[in-house]
């Protein structure tokens, strides 16, 4: 039985990946942080009593900005394979917190590849990285393959560099089975609330049921993404750590899309049709016609409107990624598209909504995530 080790474990890959290695049958090992509040709402469906026998999943608190709890879980577990996933992910948050940034999402790899080094384990450990195609930044060209060269546009892609060429040097310098996945954007109902996708599908949901007057106040809705999903893209980071060589690869759909035509498509679940009107931060989608489906949608209303607070200092326009290697080599292909997707977070979030307004007509009061 293969032991794993998951940093981000409590985040939107890591419990996708937890759910998938525990399915495999590894015994699953997760970092933690400590929070003032429970932060583990997407892993609680697998959580194990410890007091159980044959437990499979074990969590150990620990940071990526202490190498010594890192030395120490790592000694403890010896895993076959380690998942590097955890990271301040966010990046419009990276301009804020860039000290940070670079200090968990940089240095933090160049900590868990070291302790595998000093533990001696380079031998047995595999150790995956999570880089990202935030590392193509401006525009090299396009579509973006393993061969594109890197241009980062922000503190959080410049980190994640520092990690990529950590990782590449530690693998050529000690012989380390150690891998970068450049994964571009990958959703799901378990997307952060902060991220474009799951702010749109939350603010479509909360509309749609009449829990929101208001309207969703977005950035840049020029960006093109290639979005894929969650639960596609953590197979290809095991099948990366699977083969007889180690190399990196790029894991995308090879589509992209504007915000705005994700938007477009959000709110076309709900049966609503949406036009597009005015130019830079005057622009506004309104409701051209609805099913009816959802009465709290009306003909002429204004759900989308511009708020410069979420444009970034520097913007990553367009990205689009190609996977042919990882086709070809891993054998890795998307099940979801882009509809499929949407239609899937969308419902998930509109059952959501459903649940709290049952709870808040009954008097009961709920958190309020949504601004
Ligand atoms: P999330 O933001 O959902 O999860 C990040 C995880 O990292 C959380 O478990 C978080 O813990 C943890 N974490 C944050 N800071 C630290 C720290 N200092 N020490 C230990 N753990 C920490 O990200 P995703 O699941 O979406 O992404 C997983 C990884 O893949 C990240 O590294 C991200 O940068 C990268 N990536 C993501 C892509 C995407 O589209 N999703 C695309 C390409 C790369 P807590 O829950 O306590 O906050
Ligand atoms: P990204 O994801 O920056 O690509 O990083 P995000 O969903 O935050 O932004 C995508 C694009 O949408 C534009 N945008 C907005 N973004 C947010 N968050 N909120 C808004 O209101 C808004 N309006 C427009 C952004 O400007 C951007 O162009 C994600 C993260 O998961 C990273 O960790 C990961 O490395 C990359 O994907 C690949």
């Amino acid at each position: 039985m293969k032991k794993a080790l998951i940093t981000g474990i409590t985040g939107q890959d890591g419990a996708y990946l937890t759910e998938f290695l525990l399915k495999k049958g590894y015994d699953v090992h997760g970092i933690k942080r400590r929070s003032s509040l429970f932060n583990t709402d997407r892993i609680d469906h697998l959580y194990q009593d410890p007091h159980e026998k044959n437990v499979k999943l074990t969590l150990h608190y620990g940071d990526l900005t202490d190498s010594t709890n890192l030395i120490r879980i790592i000694q403890e577990v010896q895993p076959d394979e380690i998942y590097n996933l955890g990271a301040m992910s966010h990046v419009k948050v990276s301009f804020e917190t860039p000290e940070y940034t670079a200090n968990a999402d940089g240095i933090g790899t160049l900590r868990i590849l070291e302790a595998v080094r000093l533990l001696g384990l380079t031998e047995k450990t595999r150790v995956y990285q999570a880089s990202t195609s935030e590392l193509y930044g401006l525009v090299q060209e396009v579509p973006q393959s393993e061969r594109t060269p890197f241009y980062p546009r922000s503190p959080y892609a410049v980190a994640k560099m520092y990690a990529y060429w950590i990782t590449v040097n530690y693998r050529e310098a000690y012989n380390m089975y150690a891998c970068n996945g450049i994964l571009f954007n990958h959703e799901s109902p378990l997307r952060g609330e902060t991220f474009v996708t799951r702010k749109i599908t939350r603010g479509v949901a909360k509309m749609a049921l009449g829990m929101s007057g208001g309207k969703l106040f977005m950035g840049n809705l020029d960006a093109q993404r290639d979005w894929g999903h969650a639960k596609d893209y953590v197979e290809a980071m095991w099948l990366i750590l699977q083969q007889d060589t180690p190399e990196d690869y790029v894991i995308a759909t090879g589509i992209t899309t504007t915000v705005r035509d994700f938007i477009r498509m959000a709110f076309a679940e709900v049966g609503a049709e949406l036009e597009f009107k005015g130019e830079g931060v005057n622009e506004v989608a309104v409701i051209k016609s609805t099913t009816g489906k959802y009465p709290a949608l009306e003909v002429g209303q204004e759900v989308v409107a511009i708020d410069p607070r979420y444009f970034r200092p520097t913007e990553v326009e367009l990205l689009i990624g190609d996977p042919t290697k990882a086709n070809t080599k891993l054998g890795w292909k998307p099940k979801y598209d882009l509809p499929a997707l949407v239609k899937e977070m969308v419902s998930a979030d509109v059952e959501l909504f459903e649940r709290e307004k049952i709870l808040k007509d009954a008097g009961y009061k709920v958190l309020n995530q949504f601004e």
